[in-house]
């Protein structure tokens, strides 16, 4: 629970969020900051002082003493852990179904069933297809997107086998998921293998419930979040860096406002369209507006952030504050991460919450189903009604506080980055970290949470990271956070880095940290892990990187998915907050130096980010050390640090290296 009568300043560092919170106050509105400080605490449901079992009604049952069983005689133990699976469960279904929907969308566009789709990116497709085993040799793309999407399709139903993603994790991984019976079967069967098997009498051992949670989680990871990610980029383009600004400041008070919330980017990308056509254009300014400001919120926001360069007001706990900024005229949501307080919000003001998902209906908000068959009208329909709501406005507050960011940077684009279009290769990523001019990679992701101070978490932990010359990379919230301070963004980045990434990332041209998309793109992170595996020098699995995962300021079932995921393909991961499994110690053993022993990578509940940096700092060279590499010293670089850019570039490859990477070019380096 967050401390009552905390003051603005505690309940979150974002100026432009302390503005509107005042604002709220002032009109005595309730918001998830208010909300979560009048919350009466349950020591036993938070797992500080009990567990508390709700899988049958012979109970609920709360065990709050040693040796103490439920009524069945399910022990601490097992409530914690069918607890703990049952969220993976959840979180896994809500990214995979997000990834089912966008492979409903692809085989629609080859059917030429989705008017306004298309394959925008006709290479990835062509790999995705290679990496799934489609033949694309003398097939026209419509042919190939129709195998992709029933591919995909057929991997959630799938009942024996295997996902064809596990096969392009690093080879001692998969060797070591099908040998402790970890390689996941089929996406929706494994969420029903862990519902199932948390029903009430069913498997009661913690640490087989909890093994079976990780095949679920990697069904997410090497499944439904692979697939929403790829099929994604297929049809609206693999990202690439673009400048955008965050924040509320977005908002214009002469324009009418209509924001994205929510995950999926397929009506977003029709909105982003429609925005921009004359006629709707022309009606605004018959409205009286100056224009149609587009911008979005959460995840929906990321994904048009780093595709279309739209921008970001904010992310999770923004979008009641966004609604109080009195200058919204539509609020469009589609899944996960919506708050319900918003349509009462909407209420004292003049905005529409519009729900779109077939499977999302809010009371007392406008339902306006969204079908790819006919996705352009459904975005038309909405941007118009927003514009008639423009004349409705009352009193408008919009904070002077925005920040520039450059997010977007796929996989794809950091092989291209660091390696250049025809030798794309994360050779020199690899390069630096072993000279130990890199000292690791961390990604912080995740959410906000009002139990903590709105975004200090995440910039704690990464300027601290970023000071000790550890790569950053982002997703989600915490990626939106990032922008809101300058961190996505070179120049201001740079100064927060630590000498050696300075020089690195001031070589390269890229940011210190670096933007990689929504939550469900933490896909594209486990990719990123097993280039460097492939790449060499760095072990021969991603439990031997210098690398961490940290979800400070986490709150949904879907981030201890892509925790578990993450542990499940060797990663250590650090959630902050609390830890909901407390009490639990065997559970809390379990999920740490038990799948530490197992699997390689473990999951730890921190709530201290100065221990959290510590831990992670301290795993880093805990890796660097067991790869015989350099220990991190942060006094040998710095010398090269202005290096002008431009002349680094007309520089020879061989003597770029060198410059940079402090190491001599190596036969076969690029
Ligand atoms: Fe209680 Fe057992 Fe039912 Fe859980 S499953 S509520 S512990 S009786
Ligand atoms: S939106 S899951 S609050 S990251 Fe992806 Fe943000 Fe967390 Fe939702």
């Amino acid at each position: 629970m967050a401390r009552k009568g905390r003051d603005i300043t505690e309940r979150t560092m974002d100026p432009a969020a302390q503005a509107i919170l005042a604002r709220a106050e002032q009109l005595g509105i309730m918001t998830a900051f208010t909300r979560a400080e009048m919350m009466p605490p349950c020591t036993i449901g938070s797992g500080k002082s009990g567990m508390c079992c709700k899988n049958c009604f012979m109970g609920p049952c709360r065990i709050t003493k040693d040796g103490q069983v439920g009524i069945c005689g399910a022990t601490v133990e097992t409530i914690a852990a069918r607890n703990l699976a049952r969220a993976i469960a959840s979180g896994a279904a809500a990214h995979s179904d997000h990834g089912r929907d966008l492979a409903f969308t692809l085989e629609a566009v080859a059917l030429g069933q989705a008017p306004g789709y298309a394959v925008r990116d006709v290479a990835k497709l062509w790999e995705v297809a290679r990496r799934v085993g489609v033949p694309t040799e003398g097939r026209t793309v419509n042919d190939v997107a129709l195998d992709v999407a029933r591919k995909a399709l057929a991997e959630f139903g799938q009942q024996r086998g295997e996902l064809s993603y596990l096969r392009t994790a690093p080879k001692r991984r998969y060797e070591l998921w099908k040998k402790l019976d970890l390689a996941p079967r089929g996406i929706d069967r494994e969420v029903v293998d862990t519902l199932h098997r948390t029903h009430m009498g069913d498997d009661q051992d913690p640490e087989h419930i909890l093994r079976g949670a990780m095949r679920t989680a990697l069904a997410d990871g090497w499944g439904g979040s692979m697939w929403a990610t790829d099929l994604s980029d297929i049809l609206f383009g693999t990202p690439s860096p673009k400048v955008s600004q965050v924040n509320l400041g977005v908002l214009k008070r002469d324009e009418v406002n209509i924001l994205v919330h929510g995950h999926e980017p397929t009506l977003s990308e029709m909105i982003v369209a429609a925005v921009q056509d004359p006629e709707l254009l022309a009606y605004a300014r018959s409205k009286g507006a100056n224009g149609i400001t587009l911008a979005g919120i959460c995840c929906t926001s990321n994904e048009v952030l780093m595709r279309q360069g739209v921008p970001s007001a904010g992310n999770f706990l923004h979008q009641e504050l966004a609604i109080l900024t009195g200058a919204v005229e539509a609020m469009v949501v589609d899944v996960q991460c919506i708050m319900q307080a918003l349509p009462n919000l909407a209420e004292r003001f003049h905005t529409k919450v519009i729900t779109t998902s077939s499977k999302v209906k809010i009371p007392g908000a406008l339902h306006m189903e969204f079908d790819e068959h006919r996705a352009l009208q459904v975005a038309r329909d909405i941007v118009r009604l927003a514009i008639d709501n423009f004349p409705n406005r009352g009193e408008v507050l919009i904070p002077d506080v925005k920040a520039d960011v450059v997010p977007g940077f796929s996989h794809e684009y950091l092989n291209y980055m660091l390696g250049g279009t025809y030798r794309g290769s994360f050779r020199p990523l690899n390069d630096a970290i072993m000279a130990g001019r890199i000292r690791g990679v961390a990604a912080v992701v995740g959410c906000n949470n009002p139990k903590v101070t709105q975004d200090k978490e995440h910039y704690d932990i990464t300027t601290e990271l970023l000071r000790n010359d550890v790569l950053v990379v982002q997703t989600g919230c915490g990626a939106i956070a990032a922008g809101k301070y300058g961190m996505l963004l070179g120049e201001a980045a740079l100064e927060l880095a630590g000498p050696g990434l300075r020089e690195v990332c001031e070589a390269v041209g890229i940011p210190p940290v670096l933007h990689m998309g929504s939550c469900v793109d933490n896909s594209r992170i486990l990719t990123v892990l097993t280039q460097m595996v492939t790449e060499g020098g760095l072990g021969e699995d991603i439990s031997d990187l210098p690398a961490v995962g940290i979800a400070p300021e986490w709150m949904s079932e879907k981030a201890l998915a892509i925790g578990t995921y993450a542990a499940a393909s060797g990663a250590y991961v650090l959630f902050g907050v609390e830890s909901p499994y407390e009490f639990s110690e065997e559970v809390s053993r379990l999920i740490s130096a038990g799948w530490e022993s197992m699997v390689g990578g473990k999951l730890e509940f921190v709530s201290d980010p100065q221990e959290i940096v510590r831990r992670a700092l301290e795993h880093i060279d805990k890796k660097r050390a067991a790869l015989k590499l350099p220990a991190y010293d942060p006094t040998k670089f710095g010398q090269s640090g202005d290096y002008p850019l431009q002349y680094y570039f007309e520089l020879p490859l061989e003597e770029q290296q060198a410059l940079v990477y402090g190491v001599p070019a190596r036969e076969g380096n690029r």
